[in-house]
Protein backbone atom coordinates (compact mmCIF):
# COMPACT_ATOMS: atom_id res chain seq x y z
CA UNK A 1 0.00 0.00 0.00
CA UNK A 2 1.52 3.45 -0.89
CA UNK A 3 1.74 6.06 2.12
CA UNK A 4 1.53 9.32 1.24
CA UNK A 5 3.45 11.79 3.97
CA UNK A 6 4.91 15.44 4.06
CA UNK A 7 7.61 16.15 6.14
CA UNK A 8 5.97 19.80 6.30
CA UNK A 9 3.74 18.58 9.58
CA UNK A 10 6.37 19.80 11.44
CA UNK A 11 5.74 23.15 10.95
CA UNK A 12 3.08 22.75 13.53
CA UNK A 13 4.40 22.16 16.99
CA UNK A 14 2.51 23.72 19.37
CA UNK A 15 4.76 23.79 22.63
CA UNK A 16 1.45 23.72 24.79
CA UNK A 17 -1.99 22.27 25.55
CA UNK A 18 -4.62 23.35 27.46
CA UNK A 19 -5.25 20.23 29.63
CA UNK A 20 -6.15 19.70 33.20
CA UNK A 21 -5.98 23.52 33.91
CA UNK A 22 -2.36 23.27 33.25
CA UNK A 23 -0.25 24.09 29.91
CA UNK A 24 1.18 20.44 28.89
CA UNK A 25 3.55 19.68 25.97
CA UNK A 26 0.58 18.53 23.34
CA UNK A 27 0.08 14.61 22.98
CA UNK A 28 -0.53 16.07 19.36
CA UNK A 29 2.95 16.30 18.00
CA UNK A 30 5.10 15.65 15.69
CA UNK A 31 7.00 12.71 16.82
CA UNK A 32 3.99 10.79 16.72
CA UNK A 33 4.64 10.80 12.76
CA UNK A 34 7.81 9.16 12.88
CA UNK A 35 6.94 6.36 15.49
CA UNK A 36 4.61 5.17 12.18
CA UNK A 37 7.33 6.07 9.67
CA UNK A 38 9.27 4.03 11.69
CA UNK A 39 6.95 1.22 12.47
CA UNK A 40 6.28 1.17 8.10
CA UNK A 41 10.04 1.22 7.47
CA UNK A 42 10.31 -2.13 10.25
CA UNK A 43 7.83 -4.06 8.51
CA UNK A 44 9.24 -2.70 5.01
CA UNK A 45 6.26 -0.61 3.85
CA UNK A 46 8.54 1.49 1.91
CA UNK A 47 6.45 2.96 -1.00
CA UNK A 48 6.40 6.73 0.79
CA UNK A 49 5.77 8.97 -1.53
CA UNK A 50 5.23 12.88 -1.01
CA UNK A 51 1.98 14.69 -1.77
CA UNK A 52 1.12 16.56 -4.83
CA UNK A 53 0.82 20.11 -4.27
CA UNK A 54 -2.80 20.86 -2.36
CA UNK A 55 -5.58 21.49 -4.16
CA UNK A 56 -7.77 24.19 -2.81
CA UNK A 57 -11.05 23.34 -4.85
CA UNK A 58 -12.36 20.67 -3.55
CA UNK A 59 -11.42 22.33 -0.23
CA UNK A 60 -13.44 25.30 -0.59
CA UNK A 61 -16.36 22.85 -1.96
CA UNK A 62 -16.56 22.51 1.70
CA UNK A 63 -15.26 24.82 4.19
CA UNK A 64 -16.39 28.24 4.96
CA UNK A 65 -14.18 31.02 2.98
CA UNK A 66 -14.19 33.02 6.08
CA UNK A 67 -12.97 30.13 7.90
CA UNK A 68 -10.18 29.67 5.74
CA UNK A 69 -9.16 33.18 5.12
CA UNK A 70 -9.13 33.39 8.75
CA UNK A 71 -6.75 30.17 9.00
CA UNK A 72 -4.56 31.38 6.85
CA UNK A 73 -3.78 35.14 8.16
CA UNK A 74 -4.63 34.72 12.14
CA UNK A 75 -0.75 33.85 12.93
CA UNK A 76 -0.37 37.50 11.54
CA UNK A 77 -3.43 39.20 12.60
CA UNK A 78 -1.81 38.05 16.14
CA UNK A 79 1.02 38.92 15.94
CA UNK A 80 -0.10 42.20 14.55
CA UNK A 81 -2.46 42.48 17.63
CA UNK A 82 1.13 42.47 20.11
CA UNK A 83 0.11 38.90 21.49
CA UNK A 84 2.81 36.81 22.99
CA UNK A 85 2.23 33.61 23.05
CA UNK A 86 0.33 30.87 20.19
CA UNK A 87 -2.86 31.56 19.71
CA UNK A 88 -5.18 30.01 22.59
CA UNK A 89 -9.21 30.38 22.24
CA UNK A 90 -10.27 32.31 25.56
CA UNK A 91 -13.68 33.41 24.63
CA UNK A 92 -16.64 31.59 22.58
CA UNK A 93 -19.82 32.67 21.59
CA UNK A 94 -22.18 30.93 24.37
CA UNK A 95 -25.39 30.07 24.76
CA UNK A 96 -27.61 33.55 24.31
CA UNK A 97 -24.74 35.42 22.29
CA UNK A 98 -24.63 36.42 18.73
CA UNK A 99 -23.73 33.08 16.66
CA UNK A 100 -23.42 35.11 13.40
CA UNK A 101 -21.17 38.12 13.87
CA UNK A 102 -18.11 38.08 13.32
CA UNK A 103 -15.63 40.28 15.41
CA UNK A 104 -12.92 42.04 13.94
CA UNK A 105 -10.40 41.73 16.56
CA UNK A 106 -8.80 38.48 16.13
CA UNK A 107 -8.95 37.20 19.69
CA UNK A 108 -12.93 37.55 19.01
CA UNK A 109 -12.23 35.93 15.48
CA UNK A 110 -10.60 33.11 17.20
CA UNK A 111 -13.15 32.22 19.75
CA UNK A 112 -15.64 32.48 17.29
CA UNK A 113 -13.99 30.01 14.94
CA UNK A 114 -13.11 27.25 17.28
CA UNK A 115 -14.30 24.87 19.41
CA UNK A 116 -11.81 23.44 21.71
CA UNK A 117 -9.34 25.55 23.49
CA UNK A 118 -6.82 22.43 23.93
CA UNK A 119 -5.89 22.99 20.40
CA UNK A 120 -3.27 26.13 19.37
CA UNK A 121 -2.56 27.70 16.30
CA UNK A 122 1.29 28.69 15.59
CA UNK A 123 3.03 30.51 13.14
CA UNK A 124 3.49 26.99 10.74
CA UNK A 125 -0.25 25.21 11.63
CA UNK A 126 -1.87 26.52 7.91
CA UNK A 127 1.14 25.29 6.25
CA UNK A 128 1.03 22.48 7.71
CA UNK A 129 -2.61 21.75 7.65
CA UNK A 130 -2.35 22.41 4.15
CA UNK A 131 0.32 19.65 3.52
CA UNK A 132 -1.70 17.05 5.46
CA UNK A 133 -4.80 17.62 3.46
CA UNK A 134 -2.55 17.70 0.17
CA UNK A 135 -1.51 13.84 1.47
CA UNK A 136 -5.58 12.88 2.04
CA UNK A 137 -5.76 14.46 -1.57
CA UNK A 138 -3.03 12.45 -3.53
CA UNK A 139 -3.99 9.40 -2.00
CA UNK A 140 -7.89 9.71 -3.02
CA UNK A 141 -6.31 10.40 -6.41
CA UNK A 142 -3.96 7.20 -6.62
CA UNK A 143 -7.32 5.24 -5.19
CA UNK A 144 -9.39 7.00 -8.01
CA UNK A 145 -6.37 6.29 -11.12
CA UNK A 146 -7.25 2.50 -9.55
CA UNK A 147 -5.19 1.54 -6.60
CA UNK A 148 -7.06 -0.31 -3.98
CA UNK A 149 -5.94 1.50 -1.15
CA UNK A 150 -3.53 4.24 -0.02
CA UNK A 151 -2.36 5.75 2.89
CA UNK A 152 -2.44 9.22 3.90
CA UNK A 153 -0.43 9.80 7.04
CA UNK A 154 -2.18 13.04 7.74
CA UNK A 155 -0.88 15.32 10.47
CA UNK A 156 -2.37 17.60 12.20
CA UNK A 157 -5.45 15.20 11.68
CA UNK A 158 -9.00 16.25 10.74
CA UNK A 159 -11.75 14.41 11.70
CA UNK A 160 -12.93 17.27 14.46
CA UNK A 161 -12.72 20.38 12.23
CA UNK A 162 -15.79 21.56 10.90
CA UNK A 163 -16.36 23.59 7.81
CA UNK A 164 -15.96 26.58 10.19
CA UNK A 165 -14.22 25.84 13.46
CA UNK A 166 -11.11 23.98 14.33
CA UNK A 167 -10.51 22.18 17.54
CA UNK A 168 -9.75 18.64 18.88
CA UNK A 169 -5.91 19.04 16.85
CA UNK A 170 -7.77 19.43 13.53
CA UNK A 171 -8.06 22.60 11.28
CA UNK A 172 -8.90 21.03 8.10
CA UNK A 173 -10.80 17.58 7.51
CA UNK A 174 -8.83 15.78 5.48
CA UNK A 175 -11.17 12.64 4.98
CA UNK A 176 -14.24 14.71 4.53
CA UNK A 177 -12.07 16.71 1.62
CA UNK A 178 -11.14 13.05 0.71
CA UNK A 179 -14.84 11.80 0.04
CA UNK A 180 -16.05 14.70 -1.47
CA UNK A 181 -12.84 13.81 -4.22
CA UNK A 182 -14.38 10.57 -4.63
CA UNK A 183 -17.92 12.00 -5.55
CA UNK A 184 -16.31 14.10 -8.07
CA UNK A 185 -14.15 11.39 -9.17
CA UNK A 186 -16.97 9.47 -10.27
CA UNK A 187 -18.45 7.74 -6.60
CA UNK A 188 -21.98 8.15 -6.12
CA UNK A 189 -21.70 6.95 -2.81
CA UNK A 190 -18.88 7.30 -0.99
CA UNK A 191 -18.68 5.93 3.18
CA UNK A 192 -16.29 7.53 5.64
CA UNK A 193 -16.03 5.11 8.79
CA UNK A 194 -14.27 6.58 11.53
CA UNK A 195 -12.74 3.99 14.48
CA UNK A 196 -11.07 6.95 15.61
CA UNK A 197 -11.63 6.69 20.06
CA UNK A 198 -13.50 10.35 19.57
CA UNK A 199 -16.70 11.13 17.46
CA UNK A 200 -15.83 12.65 14.23
CA UNK A 201 -18.37 15.80 14.63
CA UNK A 202 -16.97 17.56 12.02
CA UNK A 203 -17.16 14.86 9.44
CA UNK A 204 -20.86 14.25 10.69
CA UNK A 205 -21.09 18.20 10.08
CA UNK A 206 -20.36 18.24 6.88
CA UNK A 207 -22.12 15.66 5.64
CA UNK A 208 -25.61 15.07 8.16
CA UNK A 209 -27.73 16.74 5.49
CA UNK A 210 -26.46 14.68 2.38
CA UNK A 211 -27.87 11.19 1.22
CA UNK A 212 -24.24 10.63 -0.55
CA UNK A 213 -21.74 10.63 1.79
CA UNK A 214 -22.48 7.92 4.69
CA UNK A 215 -20.57 8.34 7.92
CA UNK A 216 -20.20 5.86 10.45
CA UNK A 217 -18.06 7.01 13.85
CA UNK A 218 -17.13 4.23 16.57
CA UNK A 219 -16.46 6.35 19.54
CA UNK A 220 -16.63 7.04 23.03
CA UNK A 221 -19.63 7.87 24.71
CA UNK A 222 -20.15 11.98 24.46
CA UNK A 223 -21.51 11.99 27.98
CA UNK A 224 -18.12 11.15 29.12
CA UNK A 225 -15.59 11.66 26.15
CA UNK A 226 -15.07 14.40 24.21
CA UNK A 227 -15.94 16.42 21.76
CA UNK A 228 -19.14 15.63 24.54
CA UNK A 229 -21.52 17.42 22.51
CA UNK A 230 -22.41 15.53 19.78
CA UNK A 231 -22.00 11.95 18.78
CA UNK A 232 -25.34 10.12 20.12
CA UNK A 233 -26.80 7.07 18.43
CA UNK A 234 -29.98 8.97 17.88
CA UNK A 235 -28.59 11.68 15.95
CA UNK A 236 -29.07 9.72 12.15
CA UNK A 237 -28.87 12.33 9.71
CA UNK A 238 -31.25 15.13 8.24
CA UNK A 239 -33.86 15.79 5.65
CA UNK A 240 -31.83 14.36 2.26
CA UNK A 241 -29.40 12.81 4.95
CA UNK A 242 -31.96 11.04 6.95
CA UNK A 243 -30.37 7.44 7.80
CA UNK A 244 -26.72 8.12 6.55
CA UNK A 245 -25.61 8.97 9.79
CA UNK A 246 -24.57 5.90 12.23
CA UNK A 247 -23.06 6.85 15.74
CA UNK A 248 -21.71 3.81 18.01
CA UNK A 249 -21.04 5.59 21.15
CA UNK A 250 -19.83 3.34 23.79
CA UNK A 251 -18.82 3.29 27.45
CA UNK A 252 -15.72 3.89 29.53
CA UNK A 253 -13.60 0.10 29.18
CA UNK A 254 -15.36 -0.79 26.22
CA UNK A 255 -13.31 -4.13 25.10
CA UNK A 256 -13.02 -5.67 21.45
CA UNK A 257 -15.98 -7.80 21.69
CA UNK A 258 -18.06 -5.02 22.43
CA UNK A 259 -16.14 -2.52 19.70
CA UNK A 260 -16.07 -5.09 17.25
CA UNK A 261 -19.60 -6.20 17.18
CA UNK A 262 -20.33 -2.39 16.63
CA UNK A 263 -17.70 -2.20 13.71
CA UNK A 264 -19.39 -5.28 12.34
CA UNK A 265 -22.60 -3.60 12.38
CA UNK A 266 -21.39 -0.44 10.59
CA UNK A 267 -19.60 -2.20 8.01
CA UNK A 268 -23.40 -4.17 7.04
CA UNK A 269 -25.17 -0.94 6.75
CA UNK A 270 -22.32 0.62 4.62
CA UNK A 271 -22.04 -2.45 2.80
CA UNK A 272 -26.53 -3.05 2.33
CA UNK A 273 -25.92 0.88 1.49
CA UNK A 274 -23.79 0.16 -1.46
CA UNK A 275 -20.87 2.37 -1.04
CA UNK A 276 -18.70 2.80 -3.86
CA UNK A 277 -15.65 3.85 -1.98
CA UNK A 278 -14.26 4.24 2.02
CA UNK A 279 -12.72 6.58 3.63
CA UNK A 280 -11.16 5.30 6.89
CA UNK A 281 -10.59 8.12 9.35
CA UNK A 282 -8.09 6.27 10.90
CA UNK A 283 -7.16 7.14 14.76
CA UNK A 284 -5.76 4.34 16.90
CA UNK A 285 -6.50 5.73 20.38
CA UNK A 286 -8.80 3.14 21.05
CA UNK A 287 -5.67 1.37 22.52
CA UNK A 288 -5.90 0.91 25.78
CA UNK A 289 -3.20 2.32 27.46
CA UNK A 290 -4.12 5.59 25.20
CA UNK A 291 -3.46 8.70 27.50
CA UNK A 292 -6.38 10.65 27.02
CA UNK A 293 -9.39 7.36 25.80
CA UNK A 294 -10.70 5.30 27.90
CA UNK A 295 -11.58 1.82 25.62
CA UNK A 296 -9.15 -1.10 25.56
CA UNK A 297 -8.27 -2.50 22.20
CA UNK A 298 -5.12 -4.71 22.38
CA UNK A 299 -2.56 -3.89 19.48
CA UNK A 300 -3.76 -7.35 17.86
CA UNK A 301 -7.20 -6.06 17.79
CA UNK A 302 -6.14 -3.47 15.46
CA UNK A 303 -4.66 -5.97 12.57
CA UNK A 304 -8.19 -7.66 12.93
CA UNK A 305 -10.19 -4.67 12.84
CA UNK A 306 -8.34 -3.99 9.99
CA UNK A 307 -9.06 -7.25 8.41
CA UNK A 308 -12.57 -6.82 8.66
CA UNK A 309 -12.46 -3.25 7.06
CA UNK A 310 -10.35 -4.44 4.74
CA UNK A 311 -12.71 -7.74 3.46
CA UNK A 312 -15.31 -4.92 2.20
CA UNK A 313 -12.83 -4.18 -0.85
CA UNK A 314 -14.16 -1.26 -1.26
CA UNK A 315 -11.68 0.98 -2.72
CA UNK A 316 -10.23 2.91 0.26
CA UNK A 317 -8.20 6.28 1.05
CA UNK A 318 -7.20 5.34 4.80
CA UNK A 319 -6.74 9.33 6.76
CA UNK A 320 -4.68 9.29 9.92
CA UNK A 321 -6.83 10.88 12.72
CA UNK A 322 -5.74 10.36 16.55
CA UNK A 323 -3.71 8.38 19.01
CA UNK A 324 -1.25 9.11 21.56
CA UNK A 325 0.02 6.08 23.41
CA UNK A 326 3.24 7.21 21.44
CA UNK A 327 5.70 4.29 21.74
CA UNK A 328 2.09 1.98 20.35
CA UNK A 329 1.20 4.30 17.72
CA UNK A 330 3.04 2.72 14.90
CA UNK A 331 2.60 -0.91 15.65
CA UNK A 332 -1.36 0.31 15.97
CA UNK A 333 -1.10 2.31 12.69
CA UNK A 334 0.98 -0.24 10.76
CA UNK A 335 -1.45 -3.39 12.42
CA UNK A 336 -4.89 -1.79 10.42
CA UNK A 337 -2.65 -1.24 7.62
CA UNK A 338 -1.74 -4.91 7.34
CA UNK A 339 -4.82 -6.72 8.69
CA UNK A 340 -6.40 -4.51 6.02
CA UNK A 341 -3.74 -5.74 3.23
CA UNK A 342 -3.72 -9.35 4.44
CA UNK A 343 -7.66 -9.13 4.19
O1 LIG B 1 -9.64 12.16 17.61
N1 LIG B 1 -9.45 13.25 18.31
C1 LIG B 1 -8.47 13.38 19.16
O2 LIG B 1 -7.72 12.43 19.31
C2 LIG B 1 -8.32 14.67 19.86
C3 LIG B 1 -9.00 14.68 21.17
C4 LIG B 1 -8.79 15.98 21.88
C5 LIG B 1 -9.23 15.89 23.29
C6 LIG B 1 -8.92 17.14 24.01
C7 LIG B 1 -9.90 17.43 25.06
N2 LIG B 1 -9.73 18.74 25.57
ZN1 LIG C 1 -9.08 10.70 18.81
Amino acid sequence: MRVVYSEDHRLHFPQAELSGGQFVTPFERPSRVEYVLNRLKERQLTDIIAPDAVDMEPVRALLDPGYLSFLETAWDEWKKEGMAGEIIAANVPARGMHLDRIPTNIDGKVGYYCHASETAITRGTWAAALSSVASAQTAQRLVAAGADSAFALCRPPGHHATADQYGGYCFINNAAVAAQMFRTSGADRVAILDIDFHHGNGTQSLFYDRSDVMFASLHGAPQEAYPYYLGYADETGRGAGEGTNLNYPMPFGTDYATWSAALDDAIARIRAWGAEALVLSLGVDAYKDDPISFFRLDSDDFTDAGRRIGAMKLPTVICMEGGYAIEAVGINTVNVLEGFKGA
